[in-house]
C-alpha cells in the first residue's frame, strides 16, 4: 500500500520510543558525536515509501546542562531524531526499575528475581509514578513537535502509559501503538499491580499491535477480563469506541543482508571461517545476553549432545555471540558468569589441546562480520524461553542462501509462527529434546534441509520490516478514517 499519495504529500510520522536510534557521544561543552544505529526499526522505515518520519526518545545518556541540551538537540536534528530528556533518578526508576526490572520479567514469563521479590513488591509504586511521569515527558515533546495530520506511532513496553497521555491532550491526535515483546497470558498480566491503568492507557491508541495474534487474543482477554470490556474480531470496545487490535509479525530487511554477502570484505571473511573451522560443522547462538534468551539452557543441551554422540565430538563447533546488555544488573551478572562458568566446563571435559567445542565471545559483532558467521553456519540455535519474535533467526535465514542450513527454533518465539514449518521447533526447557534436534539437524538429509530453508527463506524475503511498517502506519491512518466515518454515521 501506498501512503499520503493522495494528498501528493509524504505522510509525516513521529516514532517514539524508549533509546533513539543513534549513540551519542559528548565531545565537548557544546560538540556531540553521534552514530546512527541500524538496528531493525531505522532499516523498516528507511524502507517505507511516502513516509515522512522524525524519531523522538531518549538519547542514552544523562545531560543536565543547558548547553549541552542545546547542542545535542541541534546535532540530533540533523538525523531527524528529537531527544527526551532523563535525569539519572527517572532512569533509575522508570527504565531499570519499572521496565526492566517490572514489565520485562513478567512480559516473559519469568517473573520477578527471588532476591528482588520483596523489594520490588516495596518500590511498586514509585518506579510506577516514575514510569507515568517519564512517559508525560516523552507526550509533552511529542505534543511540542505534532502538527495536524501527523501519525505517532508510539513502541513497546516502556511506553505503555504514553497513548493515554497523548489523548488526553489532544483526542484527535493519531495513535498507534506496538509492543515488540510477548503480550503474557492474561492470568500472568493480571499479577501486576497497575494492570488497569495500563490497559486503559493503551486502549487510549486507535490502533493496537502485537507481532502474533496469540499475543493479541492474551491482550483482548486482559480487558474482558481485568476491565469487564467487550473483546470482538476488530479488538476492544469500550462504550461505543473501538480500539483496533491485530497482529503485525514483524521482519528484516533481507535485501541488506543479501547485499553484504555480495561485498569483498564479506567474502573474505567467509573464506576465513571456512578455513579456520574446515572439517567442522558449524552451529551458532547470537543473542543479547537476557534470561530471555536461554543462553544457560542451549549450551547444557549442547553438552548433552556431546555426551551422547562421542563421534561428533571433534567435528562440531558452537559459536555463541552474546552481546551484554543491562550489565549493572545484579542477575544479569549472574547469568554472566553462570555461562562462563558452563562453558569453561563443557570445554575442559571435551576440549583437546588443539580445539575446544564452543567458542564463547562477550561482545557484539559488526554487521559485517555478523553476516560472514550467519553465512557459514551449518546450524543455528534460538533456544529463546520467550521472546517477542526473533530477527536472528530471520538474518540467519536470509543469509543462508547457498548454504541451507537447518534452524533450531524454540516454540516460545514468535518467530515459530512464521518459520516453524521449515524449522526444527522445541521446547528450550527440554535439554534432551534440543539435544536430539541437535543429532537431526546435523545428520538431517540434504533434501529436507533444502525444503526447510525454502520455506523458511520463501517467508523472510517476503515479509520484510518494510511491509511491517507500511502495514502498520497504512493501518493506523485507515483505522482513522473508519472512526470518523462511524462518527459521522
Ligand atoms: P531483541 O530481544 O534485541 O529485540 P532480536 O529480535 O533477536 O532480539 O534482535 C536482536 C538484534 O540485535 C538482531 O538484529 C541481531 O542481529 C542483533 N544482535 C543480537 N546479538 C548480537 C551480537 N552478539 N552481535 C551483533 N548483533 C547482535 C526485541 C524483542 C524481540 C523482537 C525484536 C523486534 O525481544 O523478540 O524480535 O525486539 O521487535
Amino acid at each position: 500500500r501506498r501512503l499520503g499519495t493522495m494528498r501528493g504529500m509524504k505522510q509525516r510520522l513521529l516514532v517514539v520510543a524508549n533509546r533513539l536510534p543513534v549513540s551519542a557521544v559528548r565531545r565537548g561543552e557544546d560538540s556531540w558525536s553521534l552514530e546512527i544505529s541500524a538496528g531493525g526499526l531505522v532499516s523498516a522505515l528507511l524502507g517505507v515509501k511516502d513516509v515522512d518520519a522524525k524519531w523522538i526518545g531518549w538519547a542514552g545518556v544523562n545531560v543536565s546542562d543547558e548547553v549541552g541540551q542545546r547542542a545535542l538537540v541541534k546535532a540530533l536534528a540533523e538525523k531527524r531524531c528529537i531527544p527526551v530528556f532523563l535525569d539519572e533518578e527517572i532512569v533509575h526508576q522508570y527504565y531499570n526499575g519499572y521496565c526492566n526490572n517490572i514489565l520485562w520479567p513478567l512480559f516473559h514469563y519469568l517473573g520477578l528475581p527471588q532476591e528482588d521479590r520483596l523489594a520490588t513488591t516495596r518500590n511498586f509504586e514509585s518506579q510506577f509514578n516514575a514510569y507515568k511521569r517519564a512517559n508525560q515527558m516523552f507526550a509533552d515533546v511529542v505534543n511540542q513537535h505534532y502538527q495536524e495530520g501527523d501519525v505517532v506511532w508510539c513502541h513497546d513496553y516502556h511506553l505503555m502509559f504514553l497513548p493515554k497521555c497523548l489523548k488526553d491532550h489532544n483526542s484527535k491526535m493519531k495513535v498507534g501503538w506496538f509492543l515488540h515483546t510477548p503480550f503474557p497470558s492474561s492470568e500472568i498480566y493480571r499479577t501486576l499491580p497497575s494492570r488497569s491503568e495500563l490497559l486503559r492507557s493503551v486502549l487510549a491508541a486507535d490502533l493496537v499491535g502485537f507481532h502474533t495474534y496469540d499475543y493479541a487474543r492474551h491482550f483482548v482477554s486482559a480487558c474482558t477480563r481485568i476491565l469487564g470490556l467487550e473483546g470482538t474480531p476488530e479488538g476492544v470496545e469500550d462504550q461505543g469506541r473501538l480500539t483496533r487490535v491485530a497482529a503485525f509479525p514483524i521482519g528484516i530487511d533481507s535485501d541488506r543482508f543479501k547485499r553484504a554477502l555480495d561485498l569483498p570484505a564479506v567474502k573474505k571473511h567467509v573464506q576465513e571461517l571456512t578455513q579456520r573451522f574446515a572439517g567442522r560443522k558449524v552451529m551458532l547462538g547470537v543473542d543479547r545476553l537476557d534470561m530471555i534468551k536461554g543462553i544457560p539452557q542451549k549450551i547444557l543441551a549442547f553438552e548433552k549432545f556431546l555426551e551422547e554422540n562421542a563421534n561428533w565430538r571433534d567435528k562440531v563447533v558452537l559459536l555463541q555471540i552474546a552481546v551484554p546488555t543491562r550489565t549493572d544488573v545484579p542477575e544479569y551478572q549472574k547469568l554472566t558468569s553462570q555461562v562462563h562458568e558452563i562453558v569453561g566446563r563443557i570445554n575442559g571435559r571435551f576440549g583437546t589441546l588443539t580445539a575446544v567445542p564452543i567458542h564463547h565471545l562477550d561482545r557484539s559483532l559488526d554487521f559485517h562480520a555478523l553476516c560472514a558467521l550467519y553465512a557459514v553456519t551449518d546450524v543455528a540455535l534460538v533456544t529463546s524461553l520467550r521472546d517477542g519474535m526473533n530477527l536472528v533467526s530471520y538474518e540467519f535465514v536470509a543469509c543462508q542462501g547457498l548454504k541451507k542450513g537447518v534452524l533450531i527454533l524454540s516454540e516460545f518465539a514468535g518467530a515459530a509462527q512464521s518459520l516453524g514449518a521449515g524449522a526444527l521447533l522445541v521446547n528450550p526447557w527440554n535439554i534432551t529434546e534440543v539435544a536430539n534436534s541437535i543429532a537431526h539437524a546435523l545428520n538431517m538429509p540434504s533434501e529436507e534441509r533444502e525444503k526447510r530453508h525454502r520455506h523458511n527463506y520463501a517467508h523472510v524475503t517476503t515479509h520484510t520490516a518494510q511491509d511491517w511498517a507500511e502495514t502498520f502506519v497504512s493501518e493506523l491512518n485507515d483505522t482513522i478514517v473508519e472512526a470518523q466515518l462511524r462518527t459521522r454515521q
